[in-house]
């Protein structure tokens, strides 16, 4: 049966089965749902969301048709509600559904005030959810991994993969706290942290030393990396043999959204590998109803 396991906030994906994997949500409700629907109609699969679930737009329908409508559909921000389910969600299938930390989500356990469509987005957010509900939100965020890999070799982190040196030390000594006063323009390149959470990019050459360090480092040896944090208004993008760049939901078409199918029992070794229609999957398939 897949089943995720975690060390030192790095979660592994053990097939055989079938792993899921969306990314950026950003308080889609519609999307988490479709995605949990997905993962149900499986016999035997894992569902991993790589970050940014929260923090969605804080405009009207009229007002998104003026700013926003040449970039990307509206979808109202219910990132309160995401929570929720997420969470029982997680309960239900401790082993089989967990999510990344974002940078968006950070900032609600010691990263820096993001600011998207609030100034500050964790506080808006909070405002709207119930005084007793905040602890466990912040646990949940608090225990999510940084980085997973899987038995079909291939690695996922919310940004794209760090190019710096790290061993089992420096995730051992990592806290998600203390980031508050570290510009967002730094974050990147601050610490392994920083730059899991903010990296906006990863040459070939650099992506392949993340593979090998995460090797080194005593986890499962991956020949291929997928992040999200970036958007691509088509869906995903083969940024070189070693990377994709996937986005599920924020900030693009309906039609365009994908999410990612992998066999766990297989192996992948380079982003080739991932095909459309079998790999690589629309949220809405053509002709799925539009509610
Ligand atoms: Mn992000």
């Amino acid at each position: 049966m897949a089943t995720f396991t975690t060390e030192l906030r790095v979660a592994d994906v053990q097939g055989p089965g079938v792993l899921l994997v969306c990314s950026d949500l950003h308080g889609n409700l519609q999307d988490y749902r479709r995605m949990v629907e997905l993962f149900r109609a499986e016999s035997d699969a894992t569902l991993l969301f790589l970050g940014d679930l929260f923090h969605g737009p804080a405009v009207s329908k009229a007002e998104w048709t003026i700013l926003y409508e040449h970039l990307a559909d509206w979808y109202p921000d219910e990132s309160a509600q995401v929570y929720r389910e997420l969470a029982t969600l997680m309960d239900e299938f401790p082993d089989r559904v967990t999510s990344l930390l974002g940078n968006h989500d950070h900032a609600h356990v010691g990263g820096p005030v993001v600011s998207k469509f609030h100034l500050d987005e964790s506080g808006a957010m909070e405002a709207t959810m119930e005084p007793q509900e905040l602890p466990g939100l912040r646990e949940l965020l608090g225990r999510l991994p940084l980085i997973a890999t899987s038995t079909c070799g291939v690695s996922f982190t919310h940004g794209a993969p760090p190019e710096r040196h790290f061993d089992r030390d420096t995730l051992e000594a990592l806290s998600l706290r203390g980031y508050e006063r570290v510009p967002l323009y730094a974050m990147y390149r601050y610490d392994l942290l920083g730059e899991l959470l903010w990296r906006r990019g990863s040459s070939l050459e650099g992506t392949e030393q993340f593979l090998t360090t995460l090797a080194a480092a005593g986890f499962r040896t991956c020949d291929v990396g997928v992040h999200g944090h970036e958007v691509v208004e088509e869906g995903f993008e083969r940024v070189h043999p070693r990377l994709l760049n996937l986005s599920t939901s924020f900030g693009m078409r309906r039609a365009n959204k994908r999410y990612l199918r992998l066999e766990l029992g297989d192996r992948y070794q380079s982003c080739a590998d991932f095909k459309e229609g079998m790999e690589l999957l629309p949220l809405y398939p053509p002709g799925h109803p539009v509610d």
